[in-house]
């Protein structure tokens, strides 16, 4: 019997990466995407025609529920998030809704029809916020510093307690930051990849930026969706720190993808108090090493060339609309 996977959150960058991954794998892949007044399928849509979409939310526990019931899936991945750490302070409740409770309504709904469903909850190291230790690992306490990791906290926690009360197999992936070029634009990295590629096309002359000296363990996303698949196939449900054990500066990230077009980024950044955060995460680095002992993973892609990747698209992709007659059908990236 194939398998049958059910991804919240597929129109998101991992979400993408991971519907991929399966469709490779020979699963039949469903996909949840809620309804918004412009399409949000752009990272996907190289996939259509193979992925069956449903509309659902996180916010509904009875979509989910009749979902799961329709779908009958082997393998549940709810990557659904606000996960986007900025705006949880200016939505606090609906990120907790979402973010934090959206995974209790996931998991109740498996609970109800199939307990023997596996079960990825995306947790995050943003959980370790202003860290006890470093590197943080799996039994690192946590101590969240925005609404987001808070709201990440408790899905974590909802998750261990399902595997512990319902004796369901449900895991969370603790993931450190992972980017790529489906990264949405608002995420530090993109920003700037994004905007260092219009200041060398002539469509901009200076990007803005907050805090330069914070340190984040930075992987590729398409190395990220292998780890998430790898858990949901052990023999136990376990708990795991995904990252590359390397951690640099914001500022790292901006001299490099400065470099790659031959500009001077003094030139070019403006460090605007606007992108400061209430509550800042210093430090994030992984000590992945319990994942690469037992699930045999490893990150691919070093950082430079995340870096010099991200870049590199964004040059072609805006290259494209300032010169639209080269325009031609290009692969996702
Ligand atoms: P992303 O690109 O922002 O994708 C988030 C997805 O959630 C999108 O498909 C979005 O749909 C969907 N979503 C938002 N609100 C929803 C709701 N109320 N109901 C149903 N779907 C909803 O995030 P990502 O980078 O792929 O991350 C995937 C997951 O991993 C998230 O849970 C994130 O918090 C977590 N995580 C990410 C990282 C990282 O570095 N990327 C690290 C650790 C954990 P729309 O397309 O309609 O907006
Ligand atoms: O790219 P960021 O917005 O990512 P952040 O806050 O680390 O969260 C990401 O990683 C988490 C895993 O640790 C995920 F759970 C979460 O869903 C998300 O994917 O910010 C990174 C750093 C921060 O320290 C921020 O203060 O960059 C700093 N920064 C400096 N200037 C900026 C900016 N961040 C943004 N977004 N925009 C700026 O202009």
């Amino acid at each position: 019997m194939a398998n049958i996977s059910l991804i919240t959150g597929i129109t998101g960058q991992d979400g993408s990466y991971l519907a991929e991954l399966l469709l490779e794998k020979g699963y039949q892949v469903h996909g949840c995407y809620r309804r918004t007044s412009t399409n949000s399928f752009q990272r996907i849509e190289h996939l259509l025609d193979q992925v069956e979409m449903h509309c659902t939310d996180l916010m509904d526990q009875a979509s989910l529920e009749r979902l799961i019931a329709k779908v009958k899936p082997t393998e549940v991945y709810n990557l659904a998030a606000q996960s986007f750490v900025g705006s949880s302070w200016d939505q606090p409740i609906l990120t907790g809704e979402v973010t934090g409770l959206g995974v209790t309504r996931l998991l109740e709904a498996i609970r109800m029809v199939d307990t023997s469903i596996r079960f990825y909850q995306a947790s995050s190291s943003e959980m370790y916020g202003k860290v006890h230790e470093t590197p943080q690992r799996e039994t690192t306490p946590f101590h969240p510093r925005s609404p987001y990791g808070v709201a990440k906290a408790y899905g974590h926690w909802m998750t261990v307690n399902y595997r512990e009360s319902y004796d369901m197999f449900a895991c969370g992936g603790i993931l450190f930051n992972h980017e790529s070029p489906r990264r949405g634009l608002e995420f530090v990295t993109r920003k700037i990849s994004d905007a260092v590629a219009r200041i060398k096309l002539g469509m901009a002359n200076e990007v803005r930026l907050g805090n330069l000296e914070a340190r984040r363990d930075w992987g590729f996303a398409g190395d990220y969706v292998e780890a998430m698949w790898l858990m949901l196939q052990q023999d136990a449900p376990v708990d795991y720190v995904i990252g590359t054990g390397e951690t640099y500066r914001v500022g790292d990230f901006v001299q490099i993808a400065f470099e790659r077009v031959g500009l001077n980024w003094e030139d070019h950044v403006v460090i605007d108090p606007k992108f400061y955060r209430p509550a800042e995460v210093d430090l994030l680095l992984a000590d992945p090493a319990k994942a690469q002992a037992e699930l045999n993973w490893t990150p691919k892609m070093p950082f430079r060339e995340l870096v010099e990747t991200m870049v590199d698209h964004d040059l072609a992709r805006l290259s494209l609309v300032a010169k639209p007659d080269l325009k031609v059908v290009r692969k996702s990236a």
